[in-house]
């Protein structure tokens, strides 16, 4: 697990002692080091951004858009893109942080491909869905309010293709206290293995908690159901991260 980045692009954000802890925001630090932050911290992400294809290759339909919704600096983007097998199909890809989006732009023009990609800064919550067969939430709706994700599930759901398919990977919690605090303690040993200090680590979580909110698995399977999805199947676990598919 050795990591051998640049330094300006390794996550060093909470190694000092900050007396005054502000809520986690996706700002230009965060951006400038998001990469190591995300490989570093999560679990099963770099298997899950490469396997991401897959679902493209698989259920891309002719003409459609693919969603990838909380984009950040373009990673499943570029996964999908490279396997999109119909023809005709653009990429919007979103995200509200201004940091990210500029990144992300710089990002995606460095490898060639015939396919569009529609970068918006936007809001989730206020896009349009439409035409879609393929749609990515790949950890992006933990950060929004859990009395606004049953809305965003349904409008996703109405903007799909029949046969589509929505990826929604998320930071899961557990009903079991035993088997949530064993998640958690591995959780923190992935992270400490990774280089990590413990006051790192506590840092963050107090920056993370009110702004990253898991449910357990069966919530979000609740919650796709009852927005119409016909199934929403775990297809990745690793620790406390895990891979929806939910099919329309
Ligand atoms: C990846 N999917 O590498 N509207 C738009 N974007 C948002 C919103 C919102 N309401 N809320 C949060 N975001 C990426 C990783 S990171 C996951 C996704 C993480 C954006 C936010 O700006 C950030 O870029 C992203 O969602 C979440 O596959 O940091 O754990």
């Amino acid at each position: 697990m050795k990591n051998q980045i640049p330094p300006s692009q390794r996550d060093q954000i909470y190694s000092e002692e900050q007396p005054m802890l502000v809520d986690f925001r996706f700002d230009e630090r965060v951006t400038a080091v998001f990469s190591d932050m995300i490989r570093r911290s999560v679990p099963g992400y770099g298997e899950i951004i490469s396997l991401l294809g897959l679902f493209a290759l698989n259920y891309s339909q002719p003409n459609s858009n693919i969603y990838d919704l909380g984009c950040s600096l373009g990673a499943s983007t570029l996964a999908l893109r490279e396997r999109i097998a119909a023809g005709g199909c653009s990429i919007i890809a979103v995200d509200n942080s201004e940091a990210m989006i500029k990144q992300c732009a710089e990002n995606l023009q460095q490898i060639e491909s015939t396919i569009d990609v529609d970068l918006r800064c936007a809001d989730i919550r206020d896009i349009e869905i439409n035409n879609a067969s393929v749609v990515v939430l790949n950890f992006t709706l933990q950060f929004i309010p859990l009395e606004q994700r049953a809305a965003l599930m349904q409008r996703i759901y109405q903007g799909m293709l029949p046969g589509g398919v929505l990826i929604l990977s998320e930071k899961v919690a557990f009903n079991d206290p035993q088997e949530q605090q064993q998640q958690e303690a591995l959780h923190i040993a992935f992270k400490q293995a990774n280089g990590y200090s413990e006051m790192e680590i506590s840092q963050k979580r107090a920056a993370l908690e009110k702004v990253l909110v898991p449910e357990t698995i069966a919530a979000h399977q609740k919650r796709l159901t009852k927005a119409g999805f016909s199934s929403a199947n775990v297809w990745f676990q690793c620790l406390n991260f895990t891979s929806i598919v939910a099919t329309k």
